[in-house]
């Protein structure tokens, strides 16, 4: 499996030429500190709409569905992820952001995070295509910019961004609809 860096793009296609319109990613995470519970939340923007896909509304973007809200990164695999489908999302630009859950009020940052993980599937197959390591910088942030999706005429292109910054989803979602 491939491992992205920073500012990588990654081509979405099939062996024989095709697109993959399904695309699934995964948000795996381990808490650092032991006995203090972090709370990581995957969510999706869709900055033409503006509108947002989180824990409280999961299906606010056509084509997009997230999972249940896992609240304590434990066990194996992913422990939260998102779909994309191409033939219903619109054209535009989707963000993958995550953020700390209530970081201000529990006092929490990504330096109390190891092990995180964003893993970018093939949803029609199963099949993991390339990861990406959130955790080694991420410091007294509590937000991050994971990657853009665009979506091109019903295909998608992929590019991880890996932006760290401080703020709620709300701050979070202002930064992406600046860009
Ligand atoms: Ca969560």
């Amino acid at each position: 499996m491939l491992n992205l860096e920073k500012g990588q793009s990654l081509s979405l296609v099939k062996p024989d030429g095709s697109s993959i319109q399904k695309i699934r990613v995964g948000l795996s995470w381990d808490t650092a500190d032991v006995g203090r519970n972090v709370d990581l939340d995957l969510f999706v923007i869709h900055k033409q709409s503006r509108k947002v896909a989180f824990f409280n509304n999961k299906t606010a973007i056509q084509g997009v569905q997230l999972s249940d809200d896992n609240l304590t990164g434990e066990g194996e695999g992913d422990d939260e992820f998102t779909k994309l489908d191409a033939t219903k999302t619109d054209d535009g630009d989707y963000y993958i952001c995550v953020n700390i859950y209530d970081a201000k009020a529990r006092n929490q940052s990504f330096n109390l995070v190891k092990n995180a993980k964003a893993t970018i599937y093939n949803d029609e197959t199963n099949s993991s295509i390339a990861a990406y390591a959130i955790s080694q910088d991420g410091g007294k942030n509590t937000g991050l910019i994971v990657a853009n999706l665009k979506d091109v005429g019903g295909h998608y292109e992929f590019t991880a961004l890996g932006e760290y910054l401080t703020g709620d989803i709300n701050e979070v979602a202002q930064t992406i609809f600046k860009k």
